[in-house]
């Protein structure tokens, strides 16, 4: 039997750990923050504010089991991260929608978006999880490509796409269309952490061409999970509490 000691003594050289326990207590303070400040905002923006709670607690609800699963094992949680990401990215895209549907927006556009980034998941688990022993840098790069046309898609929908043009439509604010923007450079800049971290794992690019471990691929996921999930759960919260998004007609 494991003791519970053993499971909570975090060594001092040990980043990964580190960021397993700051990510959690994060995610859940996000997560309060988000559900209290819910009550505080004009009624059409609640249902978003709690889409952002729901995302960071799902979150710290699989930061608790990863975290102890990485303490225990000392390996990569893969399977718990990716159910993690099934249930929060598709949610993030439900954001997207929620705010473009200030401007316009159907319904077709976010399913749209769960599409691409259910494709985008589907194929980062298949290039992890079945990585061979020792690592097949051919089967990574396969998935990782596969994956990347549905990160791709995402991304482009975001800055020229649906979810642009609903930005620079007349019928959004100036407020609305500078949330959107910045989300857009979440899903750039946040959200290319992750195929760095992928990049780590055995077989991976990074894991092959610079002999970065395969430890790294939870750090990259750890930091740009903290980065995207609660940053874009703050961008949401801004545009809510702005006060021209509020006298915008919708
Ligand atoms: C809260 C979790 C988020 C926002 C997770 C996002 C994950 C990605 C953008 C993952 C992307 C990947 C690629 C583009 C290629 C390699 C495989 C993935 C799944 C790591």
């Amino acid at each position: 039997m494991i003791s519970l000691l053993e499971v909570i003594a975090i060594p001092k050289d040990d980043p990964i750990a580190f960021t397993f326990f700051t990510g959690y207590m994060a995610m859940a303070a996000a997560s309060v923050f988000f559900f209290f400040e819910r009550g505080r905002v004009a009624d059409k923006w609640k249902l978003s504010l709690l889409v952002s709670g729901l995302i960071t607690a799902i979150a710290a609800v699989h930061y608790y089991y990863m975290r102890d699963y990485y303490m225990v094992t000392g390996e990569n949680p893969t399977a718990l991260r990716y159910i993690d990401w099934t249930l929060t990215v598709p949610l993030m895209c439900v954001e997207f929608y929620l705010l473009t549907k200030v401007a316009g927006a159907k319904k077709s556009l976010m399913w749209k978006l769960i599409g691409a980034s259910v494709l985008m998941l589907v194929a980062g688990y298949i290039g992890e999880a079945f990585n061979p022993p020792g690592g097949s840098t051919s089967h990574s790069v396969m998935w990782g490509v596969i994956s990347t046309i549905g990160y791709i898609y995402v991304l482009y929908t975001a800055w020229f796409g649906e979810v642009a043009q609903l930005a620079n439509s007349d019928k959004s604010t100036p407020t609305v269309r500078r949330g959107i923007r910045t989300l857009a450079w979440f899903v750039l800049v946040g959200w290319a952490i992750y195929p760095i971290g992928y990049m780590c794992m055995p077989g991976g690019w990074l894991n092959t061409g610079l002999g970065w471990s395969s430890a790294n691929v939870d750090l990259f996921y750890n930091i740009a999970d903290a980065i995207n999930k609660i940053g874009f759960g703050l961008v949401v919260y801004a545009i809510a509490t702005s006060s021209d998004a509020n006298s915008a007609t919708a």
